[in-house]
């Protein structure tokens, strides 16, 4: 093989690790650094992806969002929500389906959402306002009624499904004042006084009545919140206490799980801001319930889930229903692709290569022998006569073994090869004397990659 070869080989696997740790560093330096960011974790942010088509259970929610930068409050008023209420670094809003999952993936964290007809439902004593609000809910059970054949059918359906949205948001916008301050105050109903209200209760397939549904000593307001921290990066991990529901989304009547990832898929798109069409949001090996609760759904045995195509069977042995624990986060959040398998192609020429490395070797040197070297990195053999001053043509092989770079997520092997040619030796013959050599390269200095 041409040296050159040799030497571009070596070079774009330099490239990979560099790039690799230089990306990942800083954010784990984060994860890991207690005070950083006065107790949130800062960590990078990878789109939830697609919009979710699934039918819409319902179409008009009250919510209220976390706002905390002037460019979240220029995207919200762009957005063109209902304002109901807002403070300084929040806001309560009236919105659509749509809307409210915008507001989860572009992490608004919605809290405390409810349906309009619920609010409605428990607070219209007389029935007043059940007449008041009539036309708003018959577009808003259209849209849900488009939104279902749409799923059904064609793209002609769709487009009926967005008119009937654009009718619905103007339905929203009309509404009297005396409309808007009874949705603003009206009470949710919380049967179990758990914290989350019953329309939450059933997006999230938690029992309505009991306050703890899975017995695991965490009421379900906490277990869900403390999900949505981590979602909001205010935790180091997933939470200890995992999923908040009884078994699995499957094995419930009514809770819908199409992308099996072991998430109710409503619970994805109006609170979590995952992606209810694909198993893994961030397109890594962990499915979205491995990284949220810590756990995923599989009726296989071992790394065989035979729910979902992840964990997948080829890396039984590695990965298992429960997210492995070399997997640190940021790498281990639903939103940051932990186990990347990175592509680099680098620009031929861009790269510069500095002597930095000194090799040093401890052995008995006499004419004629074959002598070993050792470094932290290589080992190998290496045959000449000792005494003579320059080894000329001498040539160092090392074979990097496959393994997890687990700290980092990835997994790097390969092959490298590496051709050296005049290292001199500064040992005189016959002596135990140490001898030292100049190594070239192994460090980068500049580069560029596309
Ligand atoms: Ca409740
Ligand atoms: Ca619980
Ligand atoms: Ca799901
Ligand atoms: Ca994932």
């Amino acid at each position: 093989m041409p040296r050159s070869h040799f030497v571009t080989r070596l070079l774009s696997w330099i490239v990979i690790f560099a790039i690799v740790l230089q990306s990942l560093a800083p954010a784990i330096a984060l994860a890991q650094e207690p005070d950083s960011g006065g107790g949130t974790v800062l960590l990078p942010l990878i789109a939830g992806g697609a919009r979710p088509t699934l039918t819409a259970t319902d179409t008009v929610f009250r919510t209220r969002v976390t706002v905390q930068t002037t460019a979240q409050w220029r995207d919200l008023e762009r957005m063109n929500p209902v304002f109901l209420a807002r403070g300084a670094d929040w806001a309560d809003l009236l919105v659509d389906d749509a809307q409210l999952a915008d507001l989860a993936r572009w992490r608004y964290e919605p809290k405390g959402t409810d349906t309009l007809e619920a609010l409605v439902t428990a607070n219209d004593g007389d029935g007043r306002m059940a007449t008041s609000f009539a036309p708003l809910l018959t577009a808003s059970t259209q849209l849900r009624a488009a939104l279902t054949s749409a799923r059904q059918s064609d793209a002609t359906a769709a487009r009926r499904a967005d008119e009937s949205r654009v009718h619905l948001r103007v339905a929203l916008n009309a509404l009297a004042t005396e409309q808007l301050d009874f949705v603003l105050t009206a009470t949710s109903t919380d049967t179990d006084n758990d914290g989350l209200n019953d329309t939450l209760e059933g997006y999230w397939c938690t029992d309505p009545a009991r306050a703890d549904s899975d017995f695991d000593g965490a009421s379900d307001g906490v277990e869900v919140q403390r999900l949505k921290d981590w979602m909001a990066n205010k935790r180091y991990s997933y939470p200890s206490t995992g999923k908040p529901f009884q078994g699995w989304p499957p094995q419930k009547i009514g809770c819908y799980d199409d992308d099996q990832d072991s998430v109710p898929d409503i619970a994805e798109m109006v609170e979590l801001g995952l992606s209810a069409n694909r198993e893994s949001t961030d397109r890594d090996k962990f499915d979205d319930g491995q990284e949220l609760f810590g756990q995923t759904y599989c009726t296989g045995q071992g790394g065989f889930c035979s729910y979902g195509p992840l964990p997948r069977n080829e890396d039984w042995g590695v990965i298992f229903a429960e997210m492995p624990s070399w997997v640190k986060a940021p790498g281990s959040h639903p939103l940051v692709a932990g186990f990347p398998a990175p592509e680099v192609d680098v620009v031929e020429s861009s790269i510069v290569v500095k002597t930095v490395t000194v090799v040093t070797t401890d052995h008995v040197i006499a004419s004629g022998t074959e002598k070993s070297y050792s470094t932290a990195r290589t080992e190998g053999t290496s045959t000449s006569v000792a005494n003579t001053v320059t080894w000329n043509e001498w040539q160092e092989m090392s074979v990097s073994t496959p393994q997890m770079a687990s700290r980092y997520g990835v997994v790097v092997q390969g092959l490298i090869k590496l051709t050296m040619s005049n290292w001199t030796n500064r040992t005189k013959s016959g002596t135990n004397r140490r001898m030292t050599h100049q190594k070239a390269s192994t460090t980068l200095n500049g580069g560029a990659c596309h």
